[in-house]
This record gives structure tokens, C-alpha cells and sequence, in this order.
């Protein structure tokens, strides 16, 4: 097997669990075959996929991207998000087919004195860079560990607190390294449906609930990336001792990249992936991290 094999398999066991984990992605799917968007769930380009992580020693970025750059990504811009105290990369894939990826970690050094005891309390558990000791060319291997704890499961007054501030903290607590999200590609789909905003109102037509921090459509300052998430749906989280909440799991993300000014003048069935705006957008990205927060899990009750 060769790693771009390799990773196809780590990402379908990803997405594996992603679907039995968030229902919207089904009843999307679903949604998508009634108004015959589609046939067959393999049409569906993947835009990009997200992880987000703690930075903290062993972990954080530099241990999760070793996994990717292992498999042929290429990392790429930087963002930073000073008020949710996050750094992200986003990593190129080897092959056009392939999801990008977009990585977040929290800054955990810029938190209170109290949430980075209580993150370290966890972490601390980790005395070496997990990813180091494995065989990243056996997907199941790798899957396993992206599936499995890093640290013991927290106290639900743990998780209370750290939400308090940080409810990327308190997300990252207790869904580690699941996948946050996939992404469908809207332009390639049909007129009336290859804008985010006509996109969205399928989705809102069909019941499902969209992230309206700053509006539902996120748009890039150059127009060319548009952006808009559902919001997460809530998943039974067992904590410590056996206590159980409802807490925010991962969502779904739908994205326009718009072509190029430089290629305007190609016909649509010329333009591939090279063509269209590359990249993501600190603006957007800001408002898409609220797709797991309370206040827009509020819109689903
Ligand atoms: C990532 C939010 C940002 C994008 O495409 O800009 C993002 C997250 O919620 O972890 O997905
Ligand atoms: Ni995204």
C-alpha cells in the first residue's frame, strides 16, 4: 500500500465514526439525494477536513501534523485567533481527490492560572510525543489512536470550568481527536444550489440548523471563499464517576471556492481545483469555531 492508500484508509475510518457520531451528515446526504443533488455519496468533493488539539509539551500541532506530513501534506499559512487564544495551520494534500486539512491547538499558556492547571491535570499524563511510537503505515493502527483517549476521562466539574472559558478547551477535553469536521464543496454542485447561500437555504428548508455568529454565510474580504457550518449536535458525554451531559459533538461545513479572477475566462468544464481561491480565512474561521459553542447549541432547542 502505498501512503496515499494508506491515508484513504485512516481517513475512512475517520469519517466512519464521524457519520455515527453527528446524524446530520446522514440526513444531509439523505437530503441532498431527495432533490437529486446527488446519486451516489462518492460525488461528494470533500473540501477540507478539521482537528483541534491542546498545545501543550508532546502535543498540540507538532505532534498531530506528523501524522499528515507523513502522508504526503504540505503544511502552509499560519492564523491566529488572539480572543479565542488558538494558533491554526491548514496543510495542502498530496493529491487534488484529497481533503485539505485545518488544524487548530489552543494557546494554553495564555489561559487563567486555573484552566491551565486543570488542562495540565490531564495532559501532564503524556510524557512523550504519542505520534513517535507509532506505525503511521499501518492505517489501522493509526486510527486506533486517533480514536482513543490521550489522557483520563474528565470530571464533569472540570469540563463546567473550563467551559466557563475556553469552550474550545472544554470541547478539546473531552472529543480529543475526533474529527470536528468535514466540508462539502458547494460550487461543483447544481445551479441554484452552488452558492453557500443558496446551499443554505436547502439545508434550512430540510430543518437543519446553521452557525449564525456573525451572519450564516462567512465571506473572505477578496469574495472568493464562502463559508457556512451547522451547528454542532449534541452528544451524551460520559465524564468521571459516571456523570452524564449533553455536550456539544462535531458539525458539518459547506464551502464556495470561487475562481480566480486570472481564470474567468475558462469554461466551466476546464476549471479544477488549481483554479478556484486557495486557502482559508482568519475572518471566517473565527466565526466557524462557534459552531460547537452553547450559545448556538441554543438554537436547537
Ligand atoms: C475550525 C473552525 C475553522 C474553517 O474552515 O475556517 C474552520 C474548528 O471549529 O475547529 O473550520
Ligand atoms: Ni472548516
Amino acid at each position: 500500500m502505498n501512503k496515499i492508500q494508506t491515508w484513504q484508509e485512516v481517513l475512512d475510518g475517520l469519517t466512519h465514526r464521524y457519520k455515527e457520531r453527528v446524524p446530520d451528515v446522514k440526513g444531509i446526504l439523505e437530503a441532498m439525494k431527495q432533490e437529486e443533488l446527488l446519486q451516489n455519496e462518492d460525488e461528494i468533493e470533500n473540501d477540507h477536513i478539521a482537528f483541534r488539539t491542546m498545545g501543550v509539551a508532546h502535543l498540540g500541532v507538532a505532534s498531530l501534523e506528523k501524522i499528515f506530513l507523513h502522508y504526503g501534506y504540505v503544511k502552509r499559512d499560519y492564523y491566529f485567533f488572539p480572543e479565542k487564544k488558538l494558533n491554526a495551520w491548514w496543510y495542502a494534500p498530496p493529491a487534488e481527490f484529497l481533503p485539505r486539512i485545518f488544524i487548530s491547538e489552543l494557546r494554553v499558556e495564555d489561559l487563567s492560572d486555573k484552566a491551565r492547571t486543570i488542562i495540565h491535570s490531564y495532559t501532564n499524563t503524556v510524557t512523550a510525543d504519542p505520534v513517535d511510537s507509532l506505525d503511521l503505515d499501518n492505517p489501522a493502527e493509526t486510527i486506533r489512536f486517533l480514536h482513543s483517549p490521550l489522557w483520563h476521562t474528565p470530571s464533569l466539574d472540570d469540563y463546567k470550568q473550563l467551559a466557563a472559558e475556553s469552550e474550545y478547551a472544554a470541547w478539546v477535553i473531552f472529543n480529543r481527536y475526533y474529527l470536528n469536521h468535514y466540508t462539502l464543496s458547494v460550487h461543483q454542485l447544481k445551479k441554484g444550489y452552488n452558492t453557500v447561500a443558496g446551499f443554505n437555504d436547502f439545508l434550512e428548508k430540510h430543518g437543519f440548523r446553521l452557525n449564525n455568529s456573525g451572519g450564516k454565510i462567512k465571506q473572505s474580504p477578496d469574495g472568493l471563499l464562502i463559508q457556512s457550518s451547522t451547528v454542532a449536535g449534541q452528544v451524551e458525554a460520559e465524564f468521571a464517576r459516571g456523570e452524564k451531559m449533553l455536550i456539544p459533538g462535531s458539525y458539518v461545513e459547506f464551502a464556495e471556492r470561487r475562481v480566480l479572477p486570472a481564470f474567468q475566462h475558462l469554461q466551466p468544464n476546464e476549471i479544477t481545483r488549481s483554479h478556484r481561491r486557495e486557502g482559508f480565512e482568519a475572518g471566517n474561521a473565527d466565526k466557524i469555531f462557534e459552531s460547537t459553542y452553547t450559545a448556538q447549541a441554543k438554537q436547537l432547542l
